[in-house]
């Protein structure tokens, strides 16, 4: 690696449900953080890494950021910030559809205070007018000194190459610290919880996805190549539990076909896996789901 290498950490900033996890998946061209359309998909940082030209980029997609009630809130919005700290540059990311509401305005004002090197990324604009389009960029840039303001579709790409010509540019000289193969850092093990809590976020409703947690318990390769997970999903009350497991068994099933077949493919290989629900009342404030879940207590 010579002189000419540039490497550097990119914070993908916004509030839940601003299509974070979807614009790290469409930059890095793979599926690493899951996505749902509920807000609060995401829990903790994720690493997504690209190389364009002489670049390596290190994107880091964060949880939403929103008034947090439990301790498990706390470590995510405190996940989300702490990743704009340690970042070289920021991308905050608004939902055009939705609009400047005003917990992006404060998040924006909260960003713009840090002093730090700010991109703004309207994303979704295949679902606005195109004269509603011009008007809102003019007022969203005003929310802060913005280096760069880019109008991007994460489903559809629109946008997305200037983005990354952009990114390439923008981050710091210095060598790759990844090796150049890297998509990310996240463990097999933390992948294949995120997957079952995806179908989790995708197949059930209300308070049930957000009372849940996913942990692998065991990942072993078998002789034949094949992997074999045993994941467990904590339920904060009975009733959740009996909604997860479906009539006759069939929700858990069906949830598990789905995490199977996607785990798969994304670790290319035969999986077999195994799930259990289990009753654990009062696991978001629990500091051990907490830090199985890939965050920090910040009670500590
Ligand atoms: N139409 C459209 N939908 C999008 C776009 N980007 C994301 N979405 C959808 O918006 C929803 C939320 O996307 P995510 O990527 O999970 O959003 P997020 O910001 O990571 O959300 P949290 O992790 O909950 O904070 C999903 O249903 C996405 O498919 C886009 O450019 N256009
Ligand atoms: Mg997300």
């Amino acid at each position: 690696m010579n002189e000419t290498t540039r490497c550097g950490f990119v914070a993908i900033i916004g509030a839940p449900n601003a299509g974070k996890s979807t614009l790290l998946n469409r930059l890095t061209g793979a599926k690493i953080s899951i996505v749902t359309p509920k807000a609060q998909t995401t829990r903790s940082r994720v690493l997504g890494i690209f190389l364009r030209g002489a670049s390596q980029v290190l994107l880091v997609d964060t949880p939403g950021i929103f008034a947090p009630k439990r301790r498990l809130d706390r470590a995510m919005v405190a996940a989300a910030w702490g990743g704009a700290d340690e970042a070289d540059l920021v991308l905050l990311i608004v939902d055009a559809k939705l609009g400047l509401t005003a917990s992006v305005r404060e998040i924006a004002a909260k960003l713009g205070a840090t002093g730090r090197r700010i991109s703004l990324v309207l994303n979704k604009v295949d679902l606005v007018d195109r004269a509603a389009l011009l008007p809102l960029a003019q007022e969203a840039a005003a929310m802060a000194a913005f280096e760069q303001v880019f109008m991007v579709s994460a489903a559809t790409g629109d946008g997305v190459e200037k983005l990354l010509d952009f990114l390439a540019g923008a981050v710091p000289a210095g060598p790759f610290l990844y090796p150049e193969d890297d998509l990310t850092d996240l463990p097999d093990r933390l992948l294949a919880a995120e997957i079952v809590r995806e179908q989790i976020f995708l197949q059930t409703r209300d308070e049930v996805p957000y009372g849940t947690t996913v942990e692998t318990e065991s990942f072993a390769e078998q002789k034949d190549g094949a992997a074999r997970i045993e994941a467990v999903i904590y339920v904060a009350r009975a009733g959740h539990k009996a909604i997860l497991i479906g009539a006759g068994g069939s929700r858990i099933r069906d949830i598990g076909a789905r995490a199977r077949r996607e785990l798969a493919a994304l670790l290319d290989r035969k999986v077999h896996l195994f799930l259990r629900v289990k009753e654990r009342p009062g696991w978001d404030e629990e500091a051990a789901r907490i830090r199985a879940a890939g965050l920090n207590d910040p009670a500590v």
